[in-house]
Protein backbone atom coordinates (compact mmCIF):
# COMPACT_ATOMS: atom_id res chain seq x y z
CA UNK A 1 0.00 0.00 0.00
CA UNK A 2 1.31 3.55 -1.13
CA UNK A 3 2.39 5.19 1.81
CA UNK A 4 -0.13 8.06 3.42
CA UNK A 5 1.24 12.06 3.21
CA UNK A 6 1.20 12.07 7.12
CA UNK A 7 3.56 9.48 7.53
CA UNK A 8 5.68 10.71 4.34
CA UNK A 9 6.16 13.96 5.57
CA UNK A 10 7.05 12.69 8.89
CA UNK A 11 9.38 10.12 7.70
CA UNK A 12 10.79 13.03 5.61
CA UNK A 13 11.59 14.85 8.60
CA UNK A 14 13.35 12.48 10.37
CA UNK A 15 15.48 11.77 7.13
CA UNK A 16 16.45 15.53 7.67
CA UNK A 17 17.51 14.73 11.50
CA UNK A 18 19.43 11.93 10.92
CA UNK A 19 21.66 13.78 8.27
CA UNK A 20 21.54 16.80 10.61
CA UNK A 21 23.12 14.40 13.40
CA UNK A 22 25.37 13.43 10.56
CA UNK A 23 26.36 16.76 10.01
CA UNK A 24 26.86 17.18 13.85
CA UNK A 25 28.97 14.17 14.69
CA UNK A 26 30.86 15.61 11.73
CA UNK A 27 31.50 19.17 13.73
CA UNK A 28 32.33 17.14 17.02
CA UNK A 29 34.97 15.09 14.88
CA UNK A 30 36.44 18.64 13.47
CA UNK A 31 36.21 19.86 17.07
CA UNK A 32 37.86 16.60 17.97
CA UNK A 33 40.74 16.77 15.53
CA UNK A 34 41.61 20.38 16.81
CA UNK A 35 41.97 18.99 20.12
CA UNK A 36 44.37 16.32 18.53
CA UNK A 37 42.74 13.57 19.98
CA UNK A 38 42.66 11.66 16.28
CA UNK A 39 40.97 8.38 18.14
CA UNK A 40 38.06 10.63 19.32
CA UNK A 41 37.95 12.36 16.19
CA UNK A 42 37.57 9.19 14.24
CA UNK A 43 34.94 7.63 16.55
CA UNK A 44 32.87 10.78 15.86
CA UNK A 45 33.83 10.22 11.79
CA UNK A 46 32.64 6.51 11.87
CA UNK A 47 29.37 7.75 13.68
CA UNK A 48 28.85 10.81 10.92
CA UNK A 49 28.75 7.78 8.62
CA UNK A 50 26.50 6.23 10.27
CA UNK A 51 24.19 8.60 10.88
CA UNK A 52 23.97 8.89 6.92
CA UNK A 53 23.38 5.28 6.98
CA UNK A 54 20.19 5.91 8.79
CA UNK A 55 18.83 9.09 6.86
CA UNK A 56 19.47 6.56 3.87
CA UNK A 57 17.64 3.13 5.47
CA UNK A 58 14.47 5.88 5.83
CA UNK A 59 14.84 7.09 2.54
CA UNK A 60 15.02 3.84 0.66
CA UNK A 61 12.08 2.65 2.60
CA UNK A 62 9.84 6.13 1.56
CA UNK A 63 11.05 4.89 -1.88
CA UNK A 64 10.06 1.71 -1.23
CA UNK A 65 6.35 2.37 -0.33
CA UNK A 66 6.37 4.61 -3.42
CA UNK A 67 6.35 7.51 -1.25
CA UNK A 68 8.47 11.11 -2.07
CA UNK A 69 11.32 12.16 -0.34
CA UNK A 70 12.05 15.40 -0.26
CA UNK A 71 15.05 17.09 0.86
CA UNK A 72 15.56 20.11 2.90
CA UNK A 73 18.39 22.44 4.19
CA UNK A 74 20.30 20.67 6.83
CA UNK A 75 20.91 22.96 10.33
CA UNK A 76 24.42 24.48 11.08
CA UNK A 77 26.18 22.71 14.04
CA UNK A 78 28.19 24.05 16.89
CA UNK A 79 31.94 24.49 16.14
CA UNK A 80 32.58 24.76 19.90
CA UNK A 81 32.53 22.89 22.90
CA UNK A 82 33.85 23.19 26.01
CA UNK A 83 35.70 19.64 26.44
CA UNK A 84 35.61 16.54 25.25
CA UNK A 85 33.39 15.44 27.99
CA UNK A 86 31.05 18.50 27.24
CA UNK A 87 30.95 16.36 23.66
CA UNK A 88 30.05 13.16 24.47
CA UNK A 89 27.60 14.81 26.91
CA UNK A 90 26.15 16.80 24.16
CA UNK A 91 26.19 13.58 21.58
CA UNK A 92 24.04 12.06 24.36
CA UNK A 93 21.54 14.50 24.54
CA UNK A 94 21.27 14.87 21.43
CA UNK A 95 20.63 11.03 20.74
CA UNK A 96 18.00 11.05 23.80
CA UNK A 97 15.92 13.64 21.20
CA UNK A 98 16.69 11.20 18.82
CA UNK A 99 14.89 8.46 20.55
CA UNK A 100 12.18 10.95 21.58
CA UNK A 101 11.09 11.73 17.62
CA UNK A 102 11.58 7.90 16.98
CA UNK A 103 8.85 7.30 19.50
CA UNK A 104 6.78 9.64 18.62
CA UNK A 105 7.16 8.24 14.72
CA UNK A 106 6.16 4.92 16.31
CA UNK A 107 2.97 6.52 17.75
CA UNK A 108 2.06 8.70 14.52
CA UNK A 109 2.14 4.98 12.49
CA UNK A 110 0.32 3.21 15.15
CA UNK A 111 -2.24 6.40 15.11
CA UNK A 112 -2.52 6.12 11.07
CA UNK A 113 -2.63 1.96 11.32
CA UNK A 114 0.51 1.81 9.23
CA UNK A 115 1.58 -1.31 10.42
CA UNK A 116 4.65 -1.58 7.96
CA UNK A 117 5.75 1.62 8.65
CA UNK A 118 5.44 0.44 12.71
CA UNK A 119 7.37 -2.52 11.69
CA UNK A 120 10.23 -0.73 9.83
CA UNK A 121 11.15 1.61 12.66
CA UNK A 122 11.18 -1.24 14.83
CA UNK A 123 14.79 -1.39 13.89
CA UNK A 124 15.41 2.39 14.53
CA UNK A 125 14.02 1.51 18.28
CA UNK A 126 16.61 -0.90 18.77
CA UNK A 127 19.24 1.03 17.26
CA UNK A 128 18.77 4.06 19.52
CA UNK A 129 18.96 1.73 22.94
CA UNK A 130 22.58 1.32 21.11
CA UNK A 131 23.27 5.03 20.23
CA UNK A 132 22.48 6.20 23.96
CA UNK A 133 24.17 3.09 25.33
CA UNK A 134 27.73 3.28 23.64
CA UNK A 135 28.01 7.62 23.84
CA UNK A 136 26.84 6.73 27.82
CA UNK A 137 30.04 4.52 28.24
CA UNK A 138 32.34 6.69 26.83
CA UNK A 139 30.79 9.05 28.74
CA UNK A 140 31.23 6.79 31.74
CA UNK A 141 35.01 6.32 31.27
CA UNK A 142 35.75 9.56 31.31
CA UNK A 143 34.09 10.30 34.41
CA UNK A 144 36.44 7.39 35.93
CA UNK A 145 39.60 8.56 34.32
CA UNK A 146 39.04 12.42 34.28
CA UNK A 147 40.68 14.39 32.08
CA UNK A 148 44.26 14.30 32.32
CA UNK A 149 46.71 14.14 29.65
CA UNK A 150 48.04 10.27 30.59
CA UNK A 151 44.21 9.45 30.39
CA UNK A 152 43.12 11.31 27.52
CA UNK A 153 45.90 9.49 25.57
CA UNK A 154 44.62 6.00 26.48
CA UNK A 155 41.21 6.87 25.73
CA UNK A 156 41.85 7.97 22.15
CA UNK A 157 44.08 4.99 21.65
CA UNK A 158 40.77 2.86 22.94
CA UNK A 159 38.35 4.83 20.39
CA UNK A 160 40.51 4.88 17.42
CA UNK A 161 40.05 1.27 17.48
CA UNK A 162 36.27 1.76 16.11
CA UNK A 163 35.69 -0.02 13.04
CA UNK A 164 33.14 1.11 10.66
FE1 LIG B 1 20.51 8.01 13.82
O1 LIG B 1 20.93 7.61 15.51
FE2 LIG B 1 22.02 8.90 16.11
O2 LIG B 1 21.17 10.38 15.69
Amino acid sequence: MKINETVEKALNEQINRELYSAYLYLAMAAYLDDLNLPGAAHWMRIQAQEEIGHAMKLYDYVVERRGRVVLEGIAKPPAEWGSITDVFESALKHEEEITSHINNLVDLAQEEGDHATVSMLKWFVDEQVEEEDSVDTILQKLKYLGEDGRSLIILDRELAQRQG
